[in-house]
């Protein structure tokens, strides 16, 4: 403003150098001059002030955007594939949540079981792959057997006259040169010879010899063993001795039984064997009715067994419960004015499990979802004290879902029970509780 009418006052002097009363001096005229440079630089450097200013909050614009848009994506990690042949436990990817790498069985885990992405947008520890165990590196095949490596187990090509798993046993056929035997017999012609017996009973049996040119060749029925000085006798194979613990695996899940000629597996009471013979199946007393349960009782069925169990609400002070299916109570309306009870639970919901012994561990044991929350947050807890949170721990698998994780393998027989609770709360507000009760029936035998 200042400026422009200095600018006008000068043009309008050298226009009209006619005027030159009216005109100021020529010192006059050099003295304003110098006034407007002063004032021009006075205005430049206010001028050059502003800019510097304008400039510097540009710059603080441009870097806050440049954050804003780093921390919209730097929520999760990486997304991380299950391994081949393995699985992986825990979906979310967010910041502070774990995943879990469980390989199949027959495979072995290199690399870190637990990750956890870190504030680092990085996942922790190391990329975790399954590797086919190699069974065949204790070299478990005897006597000059040939190892093969299958998935989870091995098998042993046997040398030429032995047999057994880990080809630990003779094959039970026997090649014995006896003297002065009938060299007459022509060369092309066998004749079987049945040698006398020297016991009986049904775990000694005679062998099956025939002579061929001039050697005699003795064979037991499968089961049996060539014995005797003569090896003119079999005897019964002890399967159940030679398999046992071998290195290919019991020959019994559970028991065995060795018979003349053979063996058989037997189970525990609750227990039928399997249609291979060799391993057990849990009896459903439940479905058979081979159960004592009462009336308003309901029938769980465990490994080995059954329990009964009835479901009774929960008296708790300020608030009444009413079943409203077999397995779930919820809160009868609290009074507009009874804070206390509306601080209690809304439901309580039971669950029972049946597990085998020393199931191994991490596993989700349970998933808590909420169906139509109304509130802003979930929040899923474990309720109990240490035995239960030296077995489980609760973590997030998505927004709406809790999960009961088992973390250390238990011994059965056993039962164990685990409260998960989900709060939903709304501007952190707690809007309503919601209890899951889950037991845990843990048999006595692996299978
Ligand atoms: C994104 O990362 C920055 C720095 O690493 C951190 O301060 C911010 O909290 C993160 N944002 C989210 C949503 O995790
Ligand atoms: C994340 O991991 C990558 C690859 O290992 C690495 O280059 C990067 O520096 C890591 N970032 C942080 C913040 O640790
Ligand atoms: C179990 O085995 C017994 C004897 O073989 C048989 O009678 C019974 O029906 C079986 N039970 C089941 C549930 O399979
Ligand atoms: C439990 O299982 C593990 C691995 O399968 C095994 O090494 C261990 O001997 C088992 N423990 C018992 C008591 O059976
Ligand atoms: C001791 C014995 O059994 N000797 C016999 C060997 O074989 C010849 C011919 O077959 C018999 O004559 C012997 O008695």
């Amino acid at each position: 403003m200042i400026a422009s009418i200095v600018i006008t006052f000068l043009c309008f002097c050298s226009l009209s150098p006619t005027f030159g009363q009216d005109c100021p001096s020529r010192q006059e005229l050099q003295g304003s001059l110098k006034q407007v440079q002063k004032l021009l630089s006075a205005h430049e450097a206010t001028y050059m002030q502003s800019l510097r200013n304008l400039k510097k909050k540009i710059n603080l614009l441009q870097s806050s955007a440049g954050k804003q848009s780093t921390s919209a994506t730097n929520s999760t990690c990486p997304k991380l594939d299950a391994p081949i042949n393995g699985k992986k436990l825990g979906k979310s990817h967010s910041v502070g949540h774990e995943v879990h790498v469980l390989c199949d069985p027959g495979y072995e885990l290199v690399g870190s079981e637990s990750r956890v992405c870190q504030e680092s947008l990085n996942w922790s520890g190391h990329q975790a792959t399954c590797r086919d165990i190699n069974e065949c590196v204790s070299s478990p095949c005897l006597n000059a057997g040939t190892c093969v490596d299958e998935v989870n187990q091995f098998s042993c090509v046997c040398a030429k006259g032995w047999t057994g798993a880990t080809c630990q046993s003779p094959v039970p056929t026997f090649f014995v040169t006896m003297t002065n035997t009938s060299a007459a017999t022509s060369p092309a012609t066998a004749a079987a010879v049945t040698l006398p017996a020297a016991t009986t009973g049904p775990f000694v049996r005679p062998s099956r010899c025939s002579i061929i040119q001039g050697t005699t060749h003795c064979t037991c029925e499968a089961g049996y063993t060539i014995s005797g000085r003569d090896s003119n006798t079999c005897t019964d194979i002890d399967e159940c001795e030679l398999f046992h613990n071998g290195q290919a695996g019991k020959l019994c899940l559970h028991s065995c039984v060795n018979t003349a000629g053979g063996y058989r597996c037997t189970c525990p009471v609750g227990y039928n064997g399997t249609r291979d013979g060799r391993s057990c199946k849990d009896i459903d007393e439940c479905a058979t009715r081979q159960n004592n349960c009462a009336n308003d009782q309901m029938c769980i069925n465990t490994y080995g067994g059954f329990q009964c169990v009835r479901v009774d609400c929960p008296k708790i002070p300020h608030a009444t419960y009413v079943k409203t299916s077999p397995m779930r109570c919820e809160r009868n309306p609290c009074s507009v004015d009874n804070k206390a009870c509306s601080q209690t639970p809304n439901s309580f919901s039971y669950h029972y499990l049946a597990v085998v012994s020393n199931l191994s561990a991490p596993r989700v044991m349970f998933r808590v979802s909420a169906l139509r929350p109304i509130g802003d947050t979930l929040r899923f807890s474990l309720l109990g004290g240490r035995q239960t949170r030296r077995h489980f721990t609760v973590q997030r698998s998505d927004r709406l879902t809790g999960q009961l994780m088992l973390v250390s393998p238990v011994q059965g027989p056993a039962t164990l029970e685990a409260d998960v609770e989900m709060s939903e709360l709304e501007r952190r507000v707690q809007l309503g509780k919601y209890i899951t009760k889950v037991t845990m029936f843990v048999s006595q035998y692996e299978f």
